[in-house]
């Protein structure tokens, strides 16, 4: 049933405000089973390569959307579960090639906490965004690249707060 699905990984809200990692106020809060909890979302690492926009659909199947990153905490909990040889579509594009970037949520694209690579973006028929390593600058960053290309992905969700 779809209760044993989020009953599998809840994860007690008090403990993680111990940590000083959670300003939640609910008692318990879950995420699906394989999920991160992080903050008030569940992120998915998915490995399946395919391309933005059917990584998009994948996450939608899952009620989820391609992640969204607000804060440099956001994107250090994130990076600590990739994989420094891949490279992982998140919901960032620019659909017309204007350099007009959208987040998939309507999020206001906030400049100053982007963490793209030096020289990045670089390229109006680059139109979506992935998270990876480069090993040249030893830094994780975002990069613009042809949507086409087949990448893993991650996926975001909201908490669910019982
Ligand atoms: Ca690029």
């Amino acid at each position: 049933t779809l209760w044993a699905w989020w009953h599998a990984s809840v994860i007690p809200a008090a403990r993680e405000a111990e940590a000083g990692v959670s300003q939640v106020q609910e008692n318990w809060s879950c995420c699906p089973t394989f999920w991160r909890p992080f903050q008030s979302s569940c992120y998915f690492i998915s490995t399946t390569m395919q391309s933005w926009t059917e990584s998009q659909k994948n996450c939608s199947i899952m009620e989820a959307e391609l992640t969204v990153i607000n804060t440099k905490e956001e994107q250090n909990f994130i990076i600590q579960h990739l994989n420094k040889d891949s490279a992982y579509y998140m919901g960032l594009t620019d659909p017309e090639g204007h350099r007009h970037w959208q987040w998939i949520d309507q999020t206001p694209y906030n400049r100053s906490a982007t963490f793209w690579h030096a020289g990045e973006p670089n390229n109006p028929d680059e139109r979506c965004v992935i998270v990876n390593f480069r090993s040249s600058t030893e830094k994780w960053g975002w990069n613009d690249i042809h949507c086409h290309l087949p990448q893993k992905a991650i996926c975001k969700m909201m908490k669910i707060y019982l």
